[in-house]
């Protein structure tokens, strides 16, 4: 009894033993923590005068899960699989009492447990998936036999966790506990023994283990999924779950997990989950500075973005103030955040009461002085810097006291913004992406006076947003939009020099982005750019031309492709063709065969090059920043771990060297190595390394 170790503690509370596991910060699975809990159960197992066992955690979550950290280490005895049998071994009932989130292998282990009892909103799940991985605990073969296999695959292919009241109403726990969550499991224990119930193990039911529709739900929950090798494993093991013995399905669960561990896919997929946290750490933040108190928000402009921006607050409870310059584009946008919610009703991603209750939390208004209560403004108007300065000089009288005040520019100088006031301390940029209440990054433009605490409550704010934010410095298109041009560039070369949009495009989806550069500015309307070009200067030739006959993209049903009436699907045009051999012809430019792979290289390491420069000028802290921006951003498939990663995953000389080449043969200098880039590449060394 009492520390079997630092970090697990073995009670009795008469007859029965409660085990409290205690490493924070959530409660991961380390090989200590295994230790101390193969040596509860044997000394629980041991002592007669124990008649049930309690396993629960200190602090804020159950197990989280397995110790990531520990990942690609030599493995420690025991195991979690030890753990399990162990349990399942037990003569005598183990309840696992649940809070905060029990997941992975933490959820696992409360599956071979004989009775889970939680707290109301704590939540179960396995998110290995979102790690490139499987359940590799026994959660493949466990959790159908407890919910269906269907139920349980989508479970484990979305990675998504349930909360207490769905658990209860699946049977996944037997009791939701009022009050304290150890004195309720341990009441839960007595009953048991008391009442003598059964000690019904998971892995012995079959009941549920019913193939009807679990192959239309795989094909449905894996069909967006391409190029992964998780989900298809997942569905493998759930499979095996219906048609193999515990045993068998057990063991084939643990093969696929190695595989899979030992990845690339994995690997890439971890450092993305890594990389996420660390960015939410911001240098020149002190750790103890306090974010300011968001209690409501306000919105200016209530057009494409501000509508977004407006119901990612009501998403999050928020209420919050959205302003127009007239009740006409008031009532488009709220009407257009209705539809929106509509379409997410129509889905069945949201409860009519749900959609009520979240307009009911947005509010419409004409006059900017409404904002005058708001702890949080978010600017989402025009992209036109005096039009911004004129909001923010409004805003600097009329917003109260201590209100961070943001910008949605996607490019503008937010210092200069900031000095529109007389309160730049509390201005920054919250870059939102398109659409807003779906893309789950969040550029935070940090300006030359911002407060680290306003700073600390964009980021604290674009966590209870849902977003992932990343803290960025002041430049032209910040981080993403930066390299974003620079493949922009590249795309309209291999245009010119002998490619055509569909296989620009092709080569870009075979890498595993969901849209290639040229549906993507069909989508987005190629008017929009030629209006700014022909505002601003500057040349696109073929895009120009192509805009010039009326290929303004899906809104005319022709870009760079065309499109069917009604359709989304972009269709390879002979118009369009026809206008690239002639600009090329125009601009004496010999057209070539152009290989896949040069394409996705010109595609890819310009990008990279670019990444270097913002690296150098501190504009990002760090790659992995820049990873997880084009991973939450811009599509950057997840398993490839991101632009900076996927450099150094290929090797920086190589990257120098295509890069040089490629210099040369367009004469264009922004394509040579940047600085830092060949520095590393001479070193023999990576971006992260
Ligand atoms: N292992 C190691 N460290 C972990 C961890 C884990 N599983 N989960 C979180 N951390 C660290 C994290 O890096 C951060 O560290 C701190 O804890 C707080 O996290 C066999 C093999 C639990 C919902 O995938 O989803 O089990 O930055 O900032 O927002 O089948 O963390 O402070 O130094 O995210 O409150 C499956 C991953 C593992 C869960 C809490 N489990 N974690 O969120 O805090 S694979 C997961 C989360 C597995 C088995 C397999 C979240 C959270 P630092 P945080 P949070
Ligand atoms: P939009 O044209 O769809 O909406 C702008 C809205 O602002 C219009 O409804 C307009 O009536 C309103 N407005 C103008 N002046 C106003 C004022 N003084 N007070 C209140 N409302 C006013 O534009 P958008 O696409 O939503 O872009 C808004 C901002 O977000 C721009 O800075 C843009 O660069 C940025 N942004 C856009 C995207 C995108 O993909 N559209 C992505 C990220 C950032």
């Amino acid at each position: 009894m009492g520390n079997l170790n630092a970090s697990v503690d073995l009670r009795r509370d008469g007859e029965i033993a409660v085990v409290t596991v205690d490493n924070p910060p959530v409660n991961a699975l380390k090989h200590e923590v295994r230790a101390g809990l193969a040596e509860a159960l044997r000394q629980t197992r041991a002592d007669a005068a124990i008649k049930a066992v309690v396993i629960g955690c200190a602090g804020r979550t159950f197990f989280a899960g397995a110790d990531i950290t520990e990942f690609g280490k030599p493995p420690q005895a025991p195991g979690l699989a030890e753990v399990i049998a162990a349990i399942e071994a037990m003569p005598k009932p183990v309840v696992a009492a649940l809070r905060g989130t029990a997941l992975g292998g933490g959820f696992e282990l409360a599956l071979a447990c004989h009775f889970r009892v939680a707290i109301a909103g704590a939540r179960v799940g396995l998110p290995e998936v979102k790690l490139g991985l499987l359940p590799g605990a026994g959660g493949t073969q466990r959790l159908p036999r407890l919910i269906g296999p269907e139920k349980a695959l989508k479970m484990i292919v979305t990675g998504d966790p349930i909360e207490a009241r769905e658990a209860l109403a699946d049977g996944v726990i037997d009791e939701i506990v009022d009050g304290d969550l150890t004195e309720g499991a341990i009441a839960f224990a007595r009953r048991v023994v008391s009442e003598k119930r059964p000690l019904r193990l998971v892995r012995d039911r079959e009941d549920k283990l019913v193939a009807e529709g679990f192959a239309d739900a795989a094909e449905t929950l894996t069909r967006r999924l391409r190029g992964r090798e998780a989900p298809a494993a997942c569905v493998e093991a759930v499979r095996n779950a219906i048609v193999l013995p515990f045993d068998e399905g057990l063991k084939r669960e643990g093969e696929l997990f190695r595989q899979l561990v030992a990845g690339d896919q994995s690997k890439a997929q971890r450092h993305i989950s890594f990389a996420e946290r660390e960015a939410a750490k911001v240098p020149g933040i002190p750790e103890d500075t306090k974010p300011r108190p968001i209690a409501t928000g306000a919105v200016i402009g209530a057009g494409t973005m501000g509508g977004g921006i407006a119901m990612c607050f009501a998403n999050a409870g928020i209420p919050v103030t959205i302003v127009e310059t007239g009740r006409d584009l008031l009532q488009k946008g709220l009407d257009r955040v209705a539809a929106n919610y509509r379409a997410t009703m129509a889905r069945g991603g949201l409860a009519a009461d749900e959609m009520d209750r979240r307009m009911a939390l947005i509010r419409g208004v004409t006059e900017l002085d409404a904002v005058g209560t708001a702890d949080f403004v978010i600017e989402a108007v025009f992209e036109e810097m005096d039009l911004k300065k004129r909001v923010f000089a409004d805003l600097d009288r009329m917003a109260k006291t201590g209100a961070v005040l943001a910008t949605n520019t996607s490019t503008l100088d937010v210092d200069a913004i900031a000095r529109a006031t007389k309160r730049p301390q509390d201005v920054l940029g919250t870059h939102f992406f398109s659409p807003a209440n779906v893309m789950r990054l969040l550029e935070i433009v940090r300006g030359a006076a911002t407060a680290p605490d306003a700073l600390a409550t964009a980021v604290a704010l674009g966590r209870r947003l849902s977003k992932v934010p990343v803290t960025v410095g002041v430049c032209y298109g910040f981080v993403g939009n930066r390299m974003l041009a620079r493949r922009s560039v590249e795309a309209e070369r291999l245009l010119l020099e002998g490619a055509l949009p569909q296989e620009v495009d092709a080569a870009v989806t075979e890498f595993g982005f969901p849209m290639g550069p040229f549906a993507m500015a069909d989508m987005a309307g190629l008017d929009v750019g030629w209006r700014i070009r022909k505002g601003r200067g500057g040349r696109n030739e073929i895009e120009d031309a192509l805009c010039e006959a009326g290929h303004f993209g899906q809104k005319t049903g022709k870009g760079y492709f065309r499109y069917e009436v009604g359709s989304r699907t972009p269709l390879p045009d002979p118009e369009v063709e026809r206008t690239i051999r002639d600009t090329s012809a125009r601009l004496g430019v010999a057209r070539r065969v152009i290989t896949q792979e040069e394409i996705l290289e010109r595609m890819v390491y310009p990008m990279v090059n670019e990444g270097a420069r913002i690296l150098e000028e501190g504009i990002a802290t760090r790659p992995g920043d820049i990873d997880v921006i084009w991973v939450y951003g811009y599509g950057w498939p997840v398993w490839r771990g991101g632009p900076m990663y996927y450099a150094d995953r290929l090797g920086l000389v190589h990257i120098r060297d295509r890069l040089t080449l490629y210099a040369e043969r367009s004469a264009d200098e922004s394509l040579r190595p940047a600085t830092r880039l060949s520095q590393l590449a001479a070193q023999g060394r990576g971006f992260a390394s």
